[in-house]
């Protein structure tokens, strides 16, 4: 009922009366009242005047399962980490598509057992379950596809110059504002499921030490406050427009698309790991490999396998 209450809220965007209210939902004006006091307690800036009713201040960044539109959602306050509750829920049994989103992870994780820094209310923490018809080796591509969607989402919204570094950071200002985890179940040829978590810094206004130099957020670039709901809306409207595509076409549709964003190409990159190759990055082939020119040869890298670091550490 409280939900019904905002919408109206939303829609008439000025004055309405407890009186309009409650005939408008068949209740009373003291359970109109009572809404309004859950609406409130749950953070919605709900102004009360008399003798001419409530009036919503639509500005807050609240989130909850009502918030976010999508259907085949599930909004947690609080988990240890949406990547892992997706995976969860996959071995349950659960539907392609399914969302996870959280306030909070308490144990947020990048790749290679890092940890994703977390702060309650600030970032935005979303992973979904995909069930693609690709092969393992394939999976890694989800990442790709993510990235595309979240940069141009970032972009989309805020105006920011948001690109990606191979494989999955989303640079803004030379600092990650983004990063993204692709973690699957597979038999030998085929993927069971594959959970592709997103983690954009929204509203953090700073970052720990060890972040400091490194990280940025939405807030930090424009000094603007945003609703993590747009965001989601916007990055599930692309990923779920190029994942289409994806599934239809296979990667090569889309190496074109990433490239655009890719912020290695004509930059000299070195791979971590134990044969480490040094050259000149390319950008993706149509496995999403990044290709990188060294003295010698063009050498394919697969994603998952290494991390790339620009020359100097530096990400520009
Ligand atoms: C990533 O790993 O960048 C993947 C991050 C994925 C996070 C999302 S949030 C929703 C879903 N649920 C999860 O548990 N995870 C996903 P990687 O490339 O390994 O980068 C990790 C490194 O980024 C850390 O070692 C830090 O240096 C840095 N880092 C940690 N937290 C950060 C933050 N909030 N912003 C920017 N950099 C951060």
């Amino acid at each position: 009922m409280r939900y019904k209450i905002l919408s109206i809220l939303r829609e008439k965007n000025g004055f309405v009366s407890g009186e309009e209210l409650g005939s408008l939902l068949g209740i009373s004006r003291a359970a109109v009242w009572k809404n309004i006091m859950r609406l409130r307690e749950e953070g919605y800036d709900i102004a009360s005047v008399s003798k001419k009713g409530y009036k919503l201040n639509d500005s807050a960044d609240i989130l909850n399962k009502n918030e976010i539109n999508y259907e085949n959602a599930m909004f947690l306050r609080e988990v240890d980490s949406t990547n892992n509750e997706c995976k969860r829920q996959a071995e349950k049994g659960c539907a392609d598509g399914l969302l996870i989103v959280s306030d909070y992870q308490t144990k947020g994780k990048g790749r290679l057992g890092r940890d994703w820094s977390s702060a309650p209310s600030q970032g935005l923490y979303m992973s979904i379950v995909l069930k693609p018809p690709i092969s393992p080796m394939e999976a890694p591509q989800l990442t790709l596809i993510a990235g595309i969607a979240t940069a141009k989402a970032i972009k989309k919204i805020t105006g920011l110059d948001a690109n990606i570094k191979w494989p999955n950071d989303i640079i803004v200002n030379g600092k990650k504002i983004c990063g993204i985890l692709t973690e699957m179940s597979a038999e030998i040829e085929r993927v069971k499921y594959v959970v592709t978590g997103i983690g954009v810094n929204v509203n953090d206004e700073a970052f720990e030490n060890g972040l400091k130099d490194k990280a940025t957020s939405v807030y930090i670039e424009t000094g603007r406050k945003y609703k993590r709901n747009i965001f989601i809306d916007e990055i599930l409207g692309e990923l779920m427009k190029y994942y289409k595509l994806y599934c239809e076409k296979g990667f090569s549709a889309l190496k074109d698309e990433y490239n655009k964003y890719c912020l290695n190409i004509g930059k000299i990159v070195r791979t971590t790991g134990s044969v480490p190759v040094k050259g000149k990055a390319l950008g993706v082939n149509d496995k999403g490999e990044l290709l990188i020119e060294t003295d010698t040869n063009i050498v394919p890298v697969l994603s998952g396998e290494v991390s790339v670091r620009l020359k100097n550490n530096r990400y520009i």
